[in-house]
């Protein structure tokens, strides 16, 4: 039996090249090796107000996106996290077992709570839904950005506290991170994240802008003053330019300096540009194809949902009986 992998992201904002460099391109690259499950986390979504009409249309959207880059949902399963109550269902448990020190400690939920008049219960017990999502399929590797590093360490110990209180319960999931592309950076300020839910027009590259727009944001990027590219004194701006293209292009260190030494940061932008915009057009094109068949993907959902949920149930009828919670005899 292959290994099983687990990731989601959340069908908030637009999915921008972060994400996809960050996670998408990884999980369509690993599909094969593993029994894959990617999930639209739109419970996760909601610690923070959405739109209800918005946030279904977004479902179905990120569906979409997650097939227009290559994910194969017969050899993979693309699912929706409130479609699987067990979600729900682990997450109770396993927040029994968390102190909440270990949740106000979390780097995104301070940076979150911090934007907030008043903070949701939701946006502390954020990681441990997370948690839950991950060890209810015992999922073995883990594929996201670095951002979400502290939250695995985060599950990991709740999954070692559990086995721990009750017995080998869960298998301990790894942190799986793309060697380029792990952290990209704001168009518009190279020291902040890529962020979905960053505001100014000029900060992500979404997956969906048309080229022309592309190609706006990227000769707007922020660098700095030197003439060109000099690879012994890289300005966070020309690194985060470079990585982009580095991994779009596959290329190693060795070709990117080869190409790039020197280069004025005018050209070094337009070559940018033609690289992510040559690596988008297809997957925007099988984008509107997707969303042109009607009820497609809300039938690749529907096969998704049913697919996992007797894996998920299994492991909250585990649970359950580790814990002494009531299980008809
Ligand atoms: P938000 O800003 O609303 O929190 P986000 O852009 O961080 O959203 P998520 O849905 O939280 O997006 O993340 C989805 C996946 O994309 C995760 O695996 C995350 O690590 C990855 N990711 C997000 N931003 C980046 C980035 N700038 N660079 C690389 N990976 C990223
Ligand atoms: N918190 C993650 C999204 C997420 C996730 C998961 C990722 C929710 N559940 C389980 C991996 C595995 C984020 O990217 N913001």
């Amino acid at each position: 039996m292959k290994p099983r992998v687990f990731s989601g992201m959340q069908p908030s904002g637009n999915l921008h090249i972060g994400n996809y460099l960050g996670a998408l391109k990884n999980w369509v690259r690993i599909q094969s090796d593993y029994e894959a499950i990617f999930c639209i986390v739109d419970m996760h979504a909601v610690t923070v107000y959405q739109n209800p009409d918005e946030l279904r249309a977004k479902i179905r959207e990120l569906a979409a996106l997650y097939l227009a880059a290559g994910i194969d949902p017969k050899q993979s399963t693309i699912m929706v996290q409130s479609a699987v109550p067990a979600h729900a269902e682990l997450c109770w448990m396993l927040t029994c077992v968390t102190p909440v020190g270990w949740l106000q400690r979390m780097t995104q939920f301070k940076a979150k709570a911090a934007e907030q008049e008043t903070v949701g219960d939701g946006l502390l017990q954020y990681p441990v839904l997370m948690a839950a999502d991950i060890l209810l399929y015992q999922a073995a590797i883990v594929p996201v950005g670095e951002d979400q590093t502290q939250h695995l360490e985060l599950t990991r110990d709740i999954a070692q506290r559990f086995n721990s209180l009750y017995g080998e319960t869960f298998v301990m999931p790894e942190t799986s991170l793309p060697s380029v592309g792990a952290r990209i950076m704001g168009l518009d300020d190279p020291t902040k994240k890529m962020s979905k839910s960053a505001p100014g027009s000029g900060h992500a590259v979404a997956l969906l802008d048309p080229p022309a727009t592309i190609r706006k944001k990227i000769m707007r990027a922020t660098t700095d003053s030197a003439p060109g590219v000099d690879f012994d004194v890289l300005s966070p701006g020309v690194a985060n330019l470079l990585g982009i293209f580095q991994a779009f292009s596959g290329w190693d260190d060795a070709q990117m300096r080869a190409h790039f030494s020197g280069m004025r940061y005018g050209e070094l932008k337009k070559q940018v540009a033609d690289m992510v915009i040559a690596n988008l057009e297809p997957l925007q094109k099988r984008y509107n194809e997707i969303v042109s068949e009607k009820g497609y993907v809300d039938a690749v959902l529907r096969e998704g949902a049913e697919r996992v949920t007797p894996i998920a149930n299994a492991t909250v009828e585990l649970v359950k009986r580790r814990m002494g919670l009531y299980t008809p005899c």
